[in-house]
């Protein structure tokens, strides 16, 4: 048997729905599994650092505060049926987007998603570094091979941040929004990027990675002192400075964008950017577009569906900009 199967992912959803005890007879039901299988599945989630007490009376019950970080937390709580199905998760990798990537050009399937609890020279855009220190953050691939054309990758891009927004929502934080085109932010410090990576060909997309970096349990210590002034994290604007179960936004995170991606394939790109206008916090703005021809100052009308910001300079004129760096003023 292995340790960590379908049937022990489903024991622990189970487990942790039921908040409290929950006896094995019920369990060997829900699972159609004898209950000697639930008992060695109950072991083998054990070792990897659950915490489940058992009782000869009452059964099992897993005490929730302390899930360990990892597939088996973080799978255990995939609702869908495209993203996740194929979850791998490392300690520590390079960056996660590089695993995807060669992954996907080894043919994994869509939905194949590279966790690690470090990445070593994790990456933003332009090789720009993106800091990715243990134990603090949720750093994540999603690979997808979408039948769009190419021009169309941006839309990922807007509908990926559409998912974390969402996922972030019930976490009761005060403050947050997106700022074209990758940035989500939490009262103007940036909580999040997401660096999109494709492989097309003239009219088709071949596959895209969506590598999606969440600041979650960093003091603002944890931050390099580069960073400091810029960057955020969960913890920080939470209420109590709560430390989060990161499997869990992982997990949420993962089922929401596979939600946003399907309604996006049925919708078409109108519908993402009608969303995404939802939680942005650009549009209306006055813009700083920071280019390799220079900067301008513009103020942000709107996106195009494939993901462009409309802006109007002080001279009048509009433009659509496809990529860029903006500050807002
Ligand atoms: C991004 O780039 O914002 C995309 C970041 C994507 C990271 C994920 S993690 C999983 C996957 N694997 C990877 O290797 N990457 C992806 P960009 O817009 O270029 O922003 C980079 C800038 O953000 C840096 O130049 C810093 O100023 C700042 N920065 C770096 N690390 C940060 C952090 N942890 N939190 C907030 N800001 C950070």
């Amino acid at each position: 048997m292995p340790a960590t199967d379908d049937i022990s992912l489903r024991l622990l959803h189970f487990l942790r729905q039921a908040e409290d005890y929950i006896s094995g007879e019920e369990l060997s039901d829900k699972l159609a599994v004898s209950r000697t299988a639930i008992w060695k599945r109950i072991g083998s989630l054990k070792k990897e650092g659950f915490n489940i007490e058992a009782s000869t009376k009452k059964g099992y019950r897993l005490i929730q505060s302390e899930d360990p970080y990892g597939r088996i937390s973080i799978q255990s709580r995939i609702s869908g049926h495209i993203l996740g199905k194929d979850l791998k998760f490392y300690q520590e990798v390079d960056s996660t987007n590089n695993v995807l990537k060669k992954l996907a050009a080894d043919n994994a399937p869509e939905g194949t998603i590279v966790i690690s609890d470090v990445q070593l020279t994790g990456r933003g855009r332009r090789g720009r570094v993106w800091m990715s220190a243990p134990g603090l953050g949720i750093w994540m691939s999603v690979l997808l091979r979408p039948n769009l054309h190419p021009s169309q990758v941006q839309t990922l891009t807007l509908a990926s941040s559409i998912a974390v927004m969402r996922a972030l929502e019930p976490l009761g934080i005060e403050g947050s929004g997106i700022k074209w085109p990758n940035d989500i932010l939490i009262n103007k410090k940036k909580v999040c990027g997401i660096l999109t990576e494709l492989s097309a060909e003239a009219e088709k997309i071949e596959w895209v990675v969506i590598g999606i970096g969440l600041n979650a349990n960093h003091d603002p210590d944890d931050f390099q002192s580069d960073i400091r002034d810029t960057a955020t994290s969960l913890k920080i604007n939470s209420k109590e400075h709560k430390i989060f179960d990161r499997s869990e936004i992982a997990a949420n995170i993962i089922n929401e964008l596979e939600a946003v991606y399907i309604e996006f394939l049925e919708k078409g790109s109108g519908w993402v950017a009608g969303e995404w206008r939802k939680w942005n916090v650009t549009l209306g703005k006055r813009v700083k577009l920071i280019s390799q021809t220079g900067i301008k100052e513009a103020e942000a009308l709107d996106i195009t569906p494939d993901g462009k910001l409309i802006v109007r300079y002080d001279d009048g004129k509009t433009d659509e900009v496809l990529s860029g760096e903006v500050t807002l003023r």
